[in-house]
């Protein structure tokens, strides 16, 4: 897949992208990243691409000019790329919206700087989405979590034997606890049922564990779960403070 990414700071990809996982799938050519400076769309002599916001108020606000000229530029190259833009006011990211992704062959992610974006920009992207609800300092960051989670879904970047989507989180809930060596740790102990060898009992173990940790931290997850009538119930024991049978 190709990834664009419109930013001021090209900078900030290049470390990161040197390096891991996605550093190896751009190398092996899995997915391309193409760092758009935004710098050479800004207006005057200056390359400004930020001004101050009509009817007063704190903070620059991002120029439609260069950031439209940019997009154009980029569409221009790659007429089927998705353009996303990159703000706190889009739809929440979720691994549902990394998987329509990483189907999409070409994004190009918009990073802004300053308070905002011109309202007019939004005419020219196909989606808009935000990774959380707090403010970061620019879109950058938030391109990288978008980007991370995309890329690993892309056939071939984890490597052969890892399968991207677990289980548990296909199935719309958290990951059952994960153990290592050694069985015994300053006195806690490894679940028997993960020493046993029987593969059904420790698939079973973890359904059941993955289903009381979703109801214990995250039991916003549990609407859209997919889950049994039996797993249903053992949620909403969890959910009312039952004590339930851990395995
Ligand atoms: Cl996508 N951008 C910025 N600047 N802040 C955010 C965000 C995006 N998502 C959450 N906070």
């Amino acid at each position: 897949m190709t990834v664009h990414v419109v930013t001021l700071f090209p900078g900030f990809f290049r470390g990161p992208l040197d390096e891991g996982i996605l550093g190896r799938a751009v190398t092996e050519g899995r997915v391309r990243v193409d760092l758009v400076d935004l710098r050479p769309f800004g207006e005057g002599r200056h390359r400004v691409t930020d001004d101050y916001p009509f009817g007063g108020g704190a903070g620059m606000v991002m120029k439609p000019g260069p950031v439209v000229d940019a997009i154009e530029h980029v569409r221009r190259a790659d007429a089927d790329t998705r353009v996303v833009l990159l703000t706190p006011q889009g739809r929440p990211f979720c691994q549902e919206v990394a998987r329509e992704f990483a189907g999409a062959g070409s994004l190009t992610l918009v990073c802004g700087r300053y308070e905002g974006f011109d309202e007019r920009i939004r005419a020219f992207c196909d989606d808009e989405v935000s990774v959380g609800d707090y403010v970061l300092m620019g879109g950058e960051a938030a391109a990288w979590v978008v980007i991370e989670a995309t890329a690993r879904l892309i056939p071939g970047v984890l490597g052969d034997a890892a399968s991207p989507e677990d289980e548990s989180l296909s199935a719309g809930l958290l990951e059952y606890p994960q153990y290592t060596r050694p069985r015994e740790f300053r006195g806690l102990r490894v679940p028997d049922v993960l020493l046993s060898g029987h593969h059904g009992e420790i698939a079973a173990w973890r359904r059941r564990q993955a289903v009381i940790r979703t109801a214990r931290r995250r039991p916003d997850l549990l609407e859209r779960a997919d889950l049994s009538g039996e797993e249903r119930e053992l949620a909403r024991r969890v959910l009312r403070g039952e004590t339930v049978d851990e395995g």
